[in-house]
């Protein structure tokens, strides 16, 4: 069959937003391939950088025009739209709904993070199904019934569709345990220099040669606000270290590849395991660079695999320190993180010459102006070399989620259903949540007095940061990483 896979637009308050290459839809297609499907992948968020309205958001990449031309110039059977983020659920149903009256034969159907989550939504909106979780093989396998006619008399798992005008969903009941079979992700089926181009911005400087790999799936840990369970389960399935260097050698080889980023869930949940691939890494690429900007669990780190990090080319983590209030943490995060080896992992990094980035969250159900006030003190006491600080944001399929609604807690904007948030320039970066311990107003204003007080410290300690920062800006404004 011939299948197109659509990965939506982006909406983004920043105009240098890096746009990394889809690594799901990129494993989708390379299992479709060795199906035997003849598959294209659009990503319709690598193109123009164009504003929507004096002060609204930047539109990255194609308009719905452009996408359904691409579509009907291809003809394909199947088209297969990713919903990855809640974010792009309102462009991936506006595409949907004018393929089908461009293309009325096609049979439409969706996957990712957000469809997962929440199938009916996109069922009501004319997709056909709706591929819960992991779709290296459920996918082909829907193919072939839908192919041979026998989709109503073949049970399979991980689908969602309507059944007599009622969404019918087999829930995903199995992951795929040795995951060093599939295929690398179709790279090739995309112009990849162009996220070479797009994607370094953020995370290191423009122009720098960087790609994203995922070398394990799945995490066994329950933090109340993350849904990746939804996806790719809590069962901790490893990438052989041989194989993880392989796809490395590939990047090198292929595209000149500088920097590694590890998107992994959880990167060291396994020591040995992390610790060849890092040895591995050390021997085979000792000029390659990684990064980790999905976030490194703190509780995996040690003195000596952070050396060993090190020696390997590692020069930043993101850590996920999320909040210096214990109640909060174990309560209401149901993460469980001793501050105090918080800080000692901090320090190790230090020693060891790898640069922190703390990632904070604030206004989860039971923060206080107290409790925030810990956060901020804990997190401007570690010295950091950069700082994320998030708004507590109930996504769809998290336990946050939930409690939030069964609580009256959820903005109105957001128990309407409409699902805009973020990528809506009223609901950007704003609390979506209110509870009986922290008004809305007083998140806002307190994130504001958390950010510039850590700024304050930071160019403190640290004069030449502010003097880069400025020259980083003129050369954005004059175009250097676009
Ligand atoms: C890597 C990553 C990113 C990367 C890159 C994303 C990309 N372009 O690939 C970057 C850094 C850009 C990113 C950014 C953000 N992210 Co993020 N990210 C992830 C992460 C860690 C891994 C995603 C991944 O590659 N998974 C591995 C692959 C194998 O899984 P997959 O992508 O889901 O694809 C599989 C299936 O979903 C399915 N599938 C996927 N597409 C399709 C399409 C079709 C047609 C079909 C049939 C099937 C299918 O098959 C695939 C293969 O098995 C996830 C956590 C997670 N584990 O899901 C969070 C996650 C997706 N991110 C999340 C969030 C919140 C964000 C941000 C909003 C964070 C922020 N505040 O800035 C931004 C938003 C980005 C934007 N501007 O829109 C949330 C999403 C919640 C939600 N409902 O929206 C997640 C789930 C993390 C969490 N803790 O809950 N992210
Ligand atoms: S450690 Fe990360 S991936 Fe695992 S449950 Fe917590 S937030 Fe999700």
């Amino acid at each position: 069959m011939k299948v197109l896979l659509i990965y939506p637009p982006l909406k983004t308050d920043n105009p240098y937003e890096p746009v990394p290459f889809p690594l799901g839809l990129g494993y989708v297609a390379s299992s479709l391939r060795t199906a035997g499907h003849q598959t294209f992948i659009l990503d319709a968020s690598l193109g123009p950088v164009r504003r929507e309205k004096k002060g609204g958001l930047y539109h990255f990449g194609l308009d719905i025009a452009e996408i359904v031309n691409r579509a009907t110039e291809i003809q394909p059977d199947i088209i297969g739209i990713s919903v990855p983020f809640t974010s792009r659920l309102k462009a991936s149903v506006d595409i949907a709904q004018v393929i089908r009256k461009a293309l009325p034969e096609v049979h439409l159907i969706s996957g990712g993070m957000h469809a997962t989550v929440d199938p009916t939504t996109l069922l009501e909106n004319g997709f056909d199904a709706v591929i819960l979780g992991e779709a290296e093989t459920t996918l082909p396998e829907y193919l072939e019934a839908l192919s041979a006619g026998e989709l109503k008399k073949r049970s399979i798992d991980g689908i969602a569709c309507m059944d007599a005008a009622q969404v019918k969903i087999s829930p995903q009941t199995c992951h795929l345990s040795d995951i060093d079979q599939l295929p690398f992700p179709a790279r090739d089926l995309v112009p990849f220099e162009e996220y070479i181009r797009r994607s370094g911005g953020r995370w290191i400087r423009p122009g720098v040669r960087i790609a994203s790999i995922i070398s394990s799936r799945g995490c066994p840990y329950r933090c109340t606000y993350c849904s990746a369970f939804r996806v790719t389960g809590r069962k901790y399935r490893r990438r052989s270290p041989e194989n993880v260097l392989e796809e490395i050698n590939d990047l090198v080889k292929r595209y000149s590849i500088k920097i590694i980023a590890f998107e992994d869930d959880n990167l060291t949940a396994d020591r040995k395991r992390a610790i060849e691939i890092f040895e591995g890494i050390a021997r085979r690429f000792p000029k390659l660079e990684w990064v980790t900007p999905n976030g490194v669990s703190i509780r995996n780190l040690d003195r000596e695999l952070l050396q060993i990090m090190k020696r390997s080319g590692c020069r930043t983590v993101n850590l996920a320190f999320e909040s210096g209030d214990e109640q909060i943490l174990r309560e209401s995060m149901k993460k469980y993180l001793d501050l105090e080896y918080g800080r000692q992992v901090r320090e190790w990094c230090r020693e060891a010459g790898i640069n922190v980035n703390g990632m904070f969250i604030l206004g989860m159900p039971g923060e206080t102006p107290v409790s925030m006030r810990r956060t901020k003190d804990y997190a401007i006491s570690l010295d950091l070399d950069g700082i994320g600080i998030f708004i507590a944001t109930p996504f769809p399929g998290t336990e946050l989620y939930d409690t939030c609604k069964e609580n009256g807690y959820l903005d109105e904007r957001y128990a309407k259903g409409d699902a805009l948030f973020q990528s809506d320039p009223e609901v950007l970066h704003q609390p979506l949540i209110e509870t009986p311990w922290l008004k809305r107003d007083q998140l806002v204003a307190f994130y504001g007095e958390f950010e510039s007080q850590f700024m304050q410290n930071y160019y403190a300690k640290r004069p030449f940061a502010r003097v880069k920062k400025v020259v980083l800006k003129v050369l954005q404004r004059a175009g250097w990483g676009r």
